[in-house]
């Protein structure tokens, strides 16, 4: 067989390849600029895997968004020329990001790389993105993201061996020689089979299969991303979940037009559906499989960071967590804080992380946390790396077998036993950059002055005392690593929050996310609805901002 000739390719460095809170996310238009994706992916074999990139193995997945196989073909070319030893890829390019970092754990893997910009809209005219996880299957931390953006900055050329091209629609596994005697592997794997054994050892399969064999109704909506195939075979294969009862299940690369984020907003669909009484349990999943959006029936919402607690409060439905005992529970800053309440009731030892998944992953890998989850959908715990979808559809399912209640009901309860955290998040998408900058910037001012503290501001009859105000900085316990800047709180006395951050995932321009948070622990009060009962937050928040004046906008875009 004639070697296959790496080729160095020239090229000019690109401005503002800065991974964000989750990767890599610019426009598809930008990805398929000449020489973009590829020095990319450079960067991330040199600076991500560093002296380990000869001879590594990496896994790589993707949403099979727009682009997906022409980039995933790339990967395969430059990864030749650089002397990466094995690739295992998921038929046609697809795998979840949470199936990646199960693939990454169980092949012990250098790392993986998945094309996805998550919940962002796909198709040409909209977003495409790349993650680099590393060999505990998380996603890079912060030291590693910026040494790629540092090396983008100065990179000239890359290699690439361009005669490559893999068939990857079939399960295969292709040997190829590449000059200088190098051996190169590519091993297409099913997407989903691996990650099905691991949920299979977590949950107790039986248990939940007995649930929907005795009428309890299940519907789920991959909202045409990735999950499609795992929706499948897990729940409806597996567990008895009627076909006809999963929507949207084949990935399209626009994901059929819409937002693939399951949010009451853009999963309206199975808010719908639900609402008609007639299944007892719904469930969406993001683009890429990592978020989750969790019903019941006529439509009962399960705010995520309540959805949260609630696993936490019931881990011994979860034969995973009586074989490992949770060793710790954590959650992003601006999540709301009903997780703590339960923390401090059962024990268990508690971290508040900046946004991302990332800073979990060093908890885990220490043995202090092992339950963890974000106000934004996402649910996990140290089974993985990442956040995972239909991890938390399973652990609810298995709450409800092992309670046999409703939906609503185990919420309720949980409430009950630990009072409620009434939460809402407000998204202003695509403000202007500097209007986003100037809020922060004369916000951060006004919160974290001298006279800020003690302050009273009223609204809508209620008062409230400020306690503190602040700019979130995080020391990682393991590392020690500093993570400045990660979000505006203001925290009144009775501990009610409010809090600011611009997104880091978003594409163009700046958005806006303002989260409110506030503890009753009232019984007669834990019905009311959470816009109603914190109206007069939002509108000091409002206040506080200035965000009317500074961006022009009466209205959030989403609100959750
Ligand atoms: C958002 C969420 C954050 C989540 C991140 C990635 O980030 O708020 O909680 O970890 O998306 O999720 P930001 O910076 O836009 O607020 V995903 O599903 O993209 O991997
Ligand atoms: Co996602």
């Amino acid at each position: 067989m004639p070697e296959l000739k790496i080729l160095e390719v020239s090229m000019k460095p690109f401005p503002g390849m800065k991974p964000g809170t989750s990767g890599l996310r610019k426009a598809t238009k930008t990805f398929m600029e000449e020489h973009y994706t590829e020095a990319f992916v450079q960067c991330i074999l040199r600076a991500g895997l560093g002296d380990r990139l000869q001879g590594s193995t990496l896994v790589v997945g993707g949403d099979g968004r727009y682009y997906n196989n022409e980039a995933l073909q790339k990967i395969i070319q430059i990864s030749a020329a650089n002397k990466v030893a094995k690739l295992y890829i998921g038929r046609n390019g697809i795998m979840s990001t949470p199936a990646v970092s199960c693939y990454i754990r169980k092949k012990k893997a250098s790392g993986g790389i998945i094309l996805t910009a998550s919940h962002n809209p796909g198709g040409l005219d909209h977003d495409f993105g790349i993650k680099f996880n590393t060999c505990n299957g998380g996603p890079a931390l912060e030291n590693l993201t910026d040494k790629m953006f540092e090396l983008s900055k100065s990179i000239t050329s890359y290699l690439i061996c361009p005669e490559i091209k893999v068939d990857v629609s079939k399960l295969c596994c292709v040997k190829l020689a590449v000059e200088s005697s190098h051996s190169f592997e590519v091993e297409v794997v099913g997407s989903v089979d691996a990650y099905l054994e691991l949920m299979k050892e977590i949950f107790d399969f039986q248990a939940i299969k007995q649930l929907i064999s005795s009428g309890f109704q299940v519907t789920a909506d991959a909202l045409h991303g990735v999950m499609g195939p795992y929706v499948v075979k897990v729940l409806c294969n597996e567990l008895g979940v009627p076909e006809a009862n999963a929507s949207h299940c084949n990935p399209l690369p626009d994901f059929g037009g819409g937002h693939p984020d399951p949010n009451l907003t853009y999963a309206h669909n199975l808010v719908e559906v639900m609402q008609k009484g007639v299944f007892d349990f719904g469930v969406a999943f993001d683009g890429d499989g990592d978020r989750n959006m969790i019903l019941g029936k006529n439509g009962f919402f399960v705010n995520p960071s309540d959805s949260l607690a609630v696993i936490a409060a019931n881990v011994q439905c979860i034969p995973y967590f009586q074989k490992h005992p949770p060793q710790g529970f954590a959650r992003s800053m601006p999540t709301s804080s009903a997780l703590d309440r339960v923390a401090e009731k059962t024990g268990h030892k508690f971290f508040v992380t900046p946004t991302g998944w990332k800073f979990f992953g060093n908890l885990m890998d220490a043995h202090v946390m092992s339950l963890c989850g974000e106000e934004s959908f996402g649910t996990g715990s140290d089974h993985i790396r990442e956040k995972d979808g239909m991890w938390a559809c399973l652990a609810w399912l298995s709450i409800l077998a092992h309670k046999k209640t409703s939906v609503e009901n185990v919420v309720l309860q949980h409430w009950k036993a630990f009072g409620r955290n009434f939460y809402t998040r407000y998204d202003y998408e695509n403000c202007e950059s500097a209007k986003g900058d100037q809020l922060m910037s004369e916000l951060e001012k006004l919160i974290t002055a001298d006279n800020f503290k003690g302050k009273t501001f009223t609204a809508s009859g209620k008062s409230y005392k400020v306690k503190i105000g602040e700019n979130f900085s995080y020391t990682d316990p393991v590392d020690k690593s500093v993570s400045k800047n990660q979000g505006l709180i203001i925290t009144f006395e009775d501990n009610s929050r409010i809090i600011f951050r611009l997104s880091g995932t978003g594409v163009s321009g700046a958005t806006i996310r303002m989260y409110i948070d506030s503890y009753e622990a009232d019984q007669n009060n834990i019905l009311a609805d959470p816009q109603v009962q914190l109206k007069p937050l939002v509108e000091i928040a409002l206040e506080l901002s200035r965000l009317k004046e500074i961006t022009g906008r009466t209205k959030p875009d989403v609100i959750t």
